[in-house]
């Protein structure tokens, strides 16, 4: 940064706030508050950027990956959610372990990744997870099985009297080397109890991160903004995860999830608009000081947005993906799927490198 950019972000009053970024010393609440609320949105941009470099140089990862949804039947019941269904309701599927196999025999790739989510099931027991991870294992031994939120694992362990560290170990046993991020929302308990009341806590949610990094599963973090949390609420749930981080180490990658707006009981009264999804994906990378990895999940975003958000401090654009309901239920505007090659050459139309990874970022050899 030079002493032009220092005037800039000293006219903004963020003067002290670039020396910290320049120095790798941790950004507290109130100067994440402040960069959320900044009226100029490329200053806090550049600051991310520079941290990005810093961190994945002009590195731009992506992945093979297959998302399967096992069921939308769901007892939660989320005001945001699109893709919930009360069991019988039209639209209610859920998939045997055959259907789920064959869904990823039909992939005309051999996925490096794949990410099974499903709602909370009434009556589907441990056994039939444990079955589907046992399937997928023996059809792909070199893939990563990132399957189930700590939300899932809540609820299986509820529905079996077990534990729910006793539900991640069954599930490594069979299988599991990953949870995906989702089912954070937003951790403050007053926004969650309108948004999502019957889900787990904030601490529920963490303390099973916690145990599965114990048990050596690392795991991605989500937060669902623009709905009805205030800036505030976002500095917060993004100070929890560093906390946590702190704590268990074990968080690989961070997806900024916009809120999508359709089909849905949860109704906004000021949709985000493009420039605030960047700064908050901006502030993020520049609040999670310990977490590598900020992912632009093209599917929320939409392809052209995500690429935006590589020079807001994202360094991941996800993946292949292959057929997604949760956003496009809920209105998402992106693709059902990519090919490796759309995705490299969006890398590329942006001037950056793009790397094939696996799930834990190293990069996939010659690719
Ligand atoms: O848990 C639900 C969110 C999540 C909506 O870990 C919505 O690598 C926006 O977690 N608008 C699922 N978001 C997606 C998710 C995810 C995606 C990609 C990669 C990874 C990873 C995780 O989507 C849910 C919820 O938080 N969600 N409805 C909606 N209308």
């Amino acid at each position: 940064m030079n002493s032009v950019d220092k005037k800039r972000f000293e006219n903004l009053g963020l003067g002290l706030v670039l020396d910290k970024v320049l120095s790798g010393e941790r950004l507290d609440l109130a100067e994440g508050e402040r960069l959320l609320a900044c009226p100029d949105p490329l200053a806090v941009g550049a600051l991310a950027d520079h941290c990005r470099r810093r961190i994945n140089g002009r590195a731009a990862f992506y992945v093979l990956n297959q998302h399967v949804n096992y069921s939308n039947v769901c007892v939660n019941g989320c005001a945001f959610c699109a893709f919930q269904r009360r069991e019988g309701q039209d639209g209610a599927f859920a998939l045997s372990v055959d259907q789920i196999l064959d869904k990823i025999n039909r992939n005309p790739f051999r996925p490096r990744e794949i990410h099974i989510v499903g709602g909370c099931h009434p009556t589907l027991g441990l056994a039939h997870f444990v079955e589907i991870l046992r399937r997928i294992r023996l059809a792909l031994p070199e893939a990563t099985l990132k399957c189930f939120t700590a939300v899932e694992i809540a609820h299986f362990a509820r529905l079996e009297g077990l534990e729910t560290e006793e539900v991640l170990k069954a599930l490594k046993q069979a299988g599991l080397d990953m949870l995906p991020g989702g089912g954070a929302e937003i951790f403050d308990p007053e926004v969650r109890a309108k948004i999502c009341p019957k889900k787990i806590d904030a601490q529920t949610w963490l303390r099973i991160h916690g145990q599965a990094h114990d048990l050596g599963i690392r795991t991605n973090c989500t937060m669902l903004f623009g709905h009805l949390e205030s800036p505030r609420h976002r500095i917060e749930h993004l100070d929890l995860l560093r906390r946590q981080q702190d704590a268990s180490r074990g968080f690989v990658c961070f997806i900024p999830l916009p809120f999508q707006t359709e089909n849905s009981r949860l109704k906004v009264e000021q949709p985000l608009t493009g420039l605030e999804e960047l700064k908050t994906i901006a502030v993020s990378r520049l609040m999670l000081d310990n977490i590598a990895h900020i992912k632009a999940y093209w599917v929320m975003l939409t392809v052209k947005q995500a690429q935006a958000a590589l020079f807001f401090g994202a360094d991941d654009f996800d993946g292949t993906v292959v057929e997604e309901k949760i956003g496009h239920m809920a209105g998402a505007a992106s693709e059902q799927a990519l090919s490796r090659a759309e995705i490299e050459d969006m890398i590329r139309g942006c001037g950056l490198t793009p790397v094939e990874r696996d799930s834990l970022f190293n990069p996939v050899e010659g690719a």
